[in-house]
């Protein structure tokens, strides 16, 4: 059977919404990702999300992850035919959130000591990972200002993608509430019934 490997919270919650909300019969596996984990049996890396395929094949990153599960519903909505526009944007997006919010920003915010040895520093690493968070949520703020959802007014994996940083910025402090249309993005995200599901899952609910 097809597992994805998740820890509650992290950025595998975007592929873990993307199976409820299309339905795909693919178990869902919670993992440790402490050094000693045996997870890393698996995956080297030790980083979630994983999926592992009927013939063991480990596929890792959101950036191929997401497309990879929408593909198994041909025409789905929350993706767009090869060679559309559409789909280029959506991937676009995949590609920002990825670099720009959750490698360029978070990384900093969460991990500081990936950045140096000196705890000492660590402070000052986060609030610099702070200020690139708040220029990395401008374009996105400006996009979601007018309209609900990043690409063609309708749910896609790209917004799947989005909402679990716009969820970890909502408690990073006061942050979000200079981005009144991200929080508004969060109410619409929540209220998904495939997204509730998933929280509740996760035991984040
Ligand atoms: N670029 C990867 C990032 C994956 C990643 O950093 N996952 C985090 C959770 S959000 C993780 O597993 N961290 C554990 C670690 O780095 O040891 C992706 O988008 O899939």
């Amino acid at each position: 059977m097809t597992t994805l490997f998740i820890y509650p919270g992290a950025c595998s919650l975007a592929a873990h919404v993307v199976i409820e909300e299309l339905d795909l019969p693919i178990e869902v596996e919670q993992v440790s990702l402490t050094p000693d984990s045996p997870y890393r049996q698996l995956n080297p890396q030790g980083r979630v999300p994983a999926l592992r395929l009927d013939d063991l094949t480990l596929l890792t990153e959101n950036t191929a992850l997401l497309p990879y599960l929408a593909d198994l519903r041909p025409g789905t909505p929350l993706f767009a035919p090869a060679g559309s526009v559409e789909r280029a944007q959506i991937q676009g997006w995949l590609g920002y959130l990825a670099t720009e919010v959750h490698t360029g920003a978070f990384r900093s915010i969460n991990r500081p000591e990936r950045f140096t040895p000196d705890e000492q520093a660590y402070a000052g690493i986060r609030s610099k990972g702070l200020e690139r968070l708040a220029e990395a949520l401008k374009p996105i703020e400006a996009r979601l200002s007018g309209q609900d959802w990043l690409v063609g007014n309708r749910f896609t994996i790209a917004d799947a993608h989005l909402g679990v940083f716009v969820g970890w910025s909502a408690r990073a402090g006061t942050l979000l509430q200079a981005f009144p249309a991200l929080q508004a993005f969060l109410g619409r995200y929540r209220a998904r019934e495939a997204v509730a599901r998933t929280l509740a899952a996760e035991g984040l609910a």
